[in-house]
């Protein structure tokens, strides 16, 4: 069987790697349809050195699909994924649309890959943030328990997309050039007040939430008691985030202090069973400096794990330090790896 595949989003910083993603992938495909809002209908595309011209993506777009890949904001995906799967389409929407629908499985195939199989026509993929941080702890959950995570983000420009990256280009060339620097996307698009992101720490991603945090905060909470324990509110596994945008292109890096169940873990544990781990590239010895880094592990589909440390004064208790391409595992990868799975598990079909 191959399918024909739409990707809704495609002309975007997560869309473009969707397409080059999904080349490479194991999926066998006799179509593919690039889909976009109409601004870009008409351009051109290359997929596995084809020609292929972006449509503006309308609801009759998906007659005859059978697997859509949607990355064109959440807005789009409510509108336009029920349409698709009216016609028989099976969708992995990368936006936040869906991800908190009990009927709607949230999957990283490192984790939960059996949750699709109850799928009703839509898959979320998870939060990018989110994404890299269950790669690295699935592991840890599963051997020693897994009681509490506190995580701080240092996330990189391109996950507020094209525009936002660009704007830190643009603000780091005026502040070379002594120019005063002009910000109008960053932190959030949305809200009233912009400020630089070159040579600066931003503590805001997304909105805030009436108790204080931000929704990518927010996000990493419940997505991940959602991943890990099937509930969005589970109690059992305490969670708590800090995000911040950092001045760096691609690769999202994370902070994460985890209090595990068993108090005899040991770090020599912890690195064997990371470097065993699907998904994990370790990366930590310090004696040679080697730690995971944003520059080197953009383009990559890994997720790297580097600086791990004993709590001396709290037992089971550990630092990380984990990196990964978050356009990449954080979004198309993901995506891309979540149809493979529906392939394999003969899941492209609505029920
Ligand atoms: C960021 N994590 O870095 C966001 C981007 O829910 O899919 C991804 C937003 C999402 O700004």
């Amino acid at each position: 069987d191959a399918y024909t595949v739409a990707i809704l989003g495609v002309t975007g910083a997560v869309g473009t790697r969707l397409l080059e993603q999904l080349a490479q992938s194991k999926i066998p495909v006799e179509k593919v349809i690039p889909l976009a809002s109409s601004r870009s209908a008409g351009k051109t595309l290359q997929f596995k050195g084809q020609a292929v011209t972006v449509q503006e993506a309308k609801p009759e777009s998906f007659t005859g699909v059978d697997l859509v890949l949607a990355s064109a904001g959440g807005g789009v995906s409510k509108r336009l994924l029920p349409e698709a799967v009216k016609r028989g389409a099976v969708c992995v929407d990368n936006t936040s649309a869906f991800r908190m629908d009990p009927e709607v499985p949230l999957v990283v195939p490192e984790v939960n890959p059996e949750q699709l199989q109850k799928h009703q026509g839509i898959i979320a993929n998870p939060n990018c943030s989110t994404i890299q941080m269950m790669v690295a702890l699935e592991p840890l959950r599963r051997r020693f328990g897994l009681e509490q995570i506190v995580v701080s983000t240092y996330q990189a420009v391109s996950g507020a997309g094209q525009s936002a990256w660009q704007e830190l280009l643009d603000q780091a060339q005026q502040h070379l050039n002594q120019e005063t620097m002009t910000a109008k996307i960053l932190p959030t698009k949305g809200d009233p007040k912009h400020y630089p992101m070159a040579f600066n720490l931003l503590p805001q991603i997304d909105v805030f939430e009436e108790d204080g945090y931000s929704h990518e905060e927010w996000k990493m909470i419940h997505e991940t008691k959602k991943i890990m324990c099937n509930d969005m509110d589970d109690l059992s596994l305490k969670v708590t985030a800090t995000c911040v945008r950092v001045p760096v292109e691609l690769g999202h890096g994370e902070s994460i202090y985890i209090q595990l169940a068993d108090p005899t873990t040991t770090v020599e544990q912890i690195r064997d069973l990371l470097a065993q781990a699907p998904g994990v590239v370790v990366q930590d010895q310090p004696e040679e400096q080697i730690y995971p880094q944003p520059l080197t592990a953009a383009g990559k589909r890994e997720t790297f794990v580097g600086r791990i440390r004993a709590d001396a004064e709290n037992p089971g208790a550990f630092n990380l330090w984990v990196v990964s391409d978050n356009l990449l595992k954080g979004a198309a990868w993901n995506t891309v790896q979540i149809a493979e799975e529906l392939a394999r598990q003969d899941l492209v079909r609505v029920p």
